[in-house]
């Protein structure tokens, strides 16, 4: 055979390879892929609508959820004071006490120490035109309507976010609601435990007083460098932080912050000052006339400075204090030679008592300083004359502890009423 065209040549191999092409190039089974076309084109729009929707809830509610827009945190306080005052209660079965016989607490003015818990729902408030109420609120310099009236403050240790077992303490001393009971978190009750944005929200919604812990601390710092926001501060102490922190625990509850959370955060501060709360002898067994100064942190005090000198580092982490001074803090107990804070603040306060004026021992105002602390679960629950440590290691495996605080008026044998303070102390283990 001569030549072919080429082109003739491949019409004709395309013909034969391609059998299901008719002539015009349409093909023969046209029909059926259009349906088969169809089906998968529903097909593929039940497979987007199945995995679109996910995703777009994963992009407008899940990651918006994840990473809550950043706010500037505002200006913390270093020492700040409690917006409640304890009410004095009275029980509607009036009670005379009778006046303590022993010669050494008569001289000191001891009150008899209730041995049982009240029940308080027998309380009421003490009548506001009671001219005793005037008395007391003199002694103690407050102003009425200067605060909201409280029945209890409900003081608890590091929660570590186990809402669980703080909702389980609060069942047990039939906390209100925050009505007329007032709780107060002595710091770190964030990270380490289950649910950090569940205890925040839990303290917003009840309204809950606080005071900064080490682990609040870090998470706002972090919350900071994640949002790319002023460190914490608190005005005149300039905190300068250089650190450039991991993908810690601390960072994950920061990045779950909320604004509310943060404004929060913020308002708690370093020093708490509570007002009157009760003051026990040393060995725990009597109530002296005289309260003390309530004052909650999350780790110590120095001794020897005023509350407005000390360094919100050191008050939110200090756990002893360093040989030859004991001036400088440390929060390792083990460093040689230290020794807890406590016994310094301790020692320091008795003088104070000792060389307070007579007068005003018997006007019953507040003399010396308790602190109400937290951060130290290896002492754990440390009763003190001038210290109440309130971490017993609940998120180790220990127990949650608070202390309740009342006033009462009493009267006593002879007729004469007077106002005193009380203490209980309630656990629940975890
Ligand atoms: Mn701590």
């Amino acid at each position: 055979m001569p030549t072919m065209a080429g082109g003739e040549n491949e019409a004709l191999l395309e013909t034969q390879s391609y059998p299901y092409y008719d002539e015009d190039g349409y093909s023969i089974y046209s029909e059926n892929t259009t349906k088969r076309k169809q089906v998968l084109r529903y097909a593929i729009y039940a497979v987007g609508f199945l995995v679109g929707l996910p995703l777009l809830y994963f992009l407008l509610i899940y990651l918006p959820n994840l990473a809550p827009p950043g706010v500037t945190i505002p200006q913390m306080t270093k020492v700040g004071e409690s917006k409640v005052y304890l009410h004095p209660l009275v029980s509607q079965s009036a009670q005379v006490f009778d006046k303590d016989e022993d010669e050494e607490t008569q001289t000191l003015g001891l009150e008899p120490f209730r041995q049982s818990p009240p029940q308080f729902d027998e309380f009421e408030f003490l009548d506001s035109n009671d001219p005793l109420l005037e008395e007391h609120l003199k002694s103690i310099a407050l102003e009425k309507h200067a605060k909201k009236p409280v029945r209890r403050l409900i003081i608890i240790g590091d929660v570590h976010a186990s809402l669980k077992q703080l909702t389980k303490l609060l069942d047990k001393v039939q906390y209100d609601g925050g009505k007329e009971d007032e709780v107060i978190l002595l710091g770190d009750f964030v990270a380490k435990g289950k649910d950090s944005i569940g205890v925040l929200d839990w303290a917003i919604m009840h309204n809950s007083g606080c005071v900064l812990g080490n682990h609040e601390l870090s998470v706002l710092e972090r919350y900071a460098q994640f949002h790319g926001v002023s460190p914490p501060n608190f005005g005149l102490d300039t905190r300068v932080s250089t650190q450039l922190f991991d993908l810690d625990e601390e960072m994950r509850i920061a990045k779950r912050l909320r604004p509310e959370h943060v404004s929060f955060l913020a308002s708690c501060p370093v020093i708490n000052q509570l007002g009157p709360v009760p003051h026990m002898n040393k060995k725990q067994t009597h109530y002296l006339a005289n309260p003390l100064n309530g004052v909650a942190v999350h780790g110590g005090l120095i001794w020897n400075m005023t509350l407005e000198n000390q360094d919100p580092d050191v008050v939110t982490t200090v756990r002893s204090l360093l040989p030859p001074d004991f001036v400088v803090a440390t929060d390792d107990p083990h460093d040689q030679g230290s020794q807890p804070w406590s016994r310094y603040w301790n020692k320091h306060q008795r003088l104070v008592y000792k060389s307070a004026p007579k007068e005003d021992l018997k006007s019953g105002k507040p003399v010396g300083t308790m602190v109400l602390y937290g951060h130290d679960a290896k002492r754990g629950l440390k009763y003190k004359e001038y210290t109440t440590g309130l971490d017993s290691g609940c998120v180790y495996g220990g127990k949650l502890s608070a202390e309740v605080i009342w006033s009462e008026a009493q009267t006593k044998a002879d007729g004469t009423s007077k106002v005193v303070y009380q203490r209980q102390s309630v656990q629940v283990s975890c």
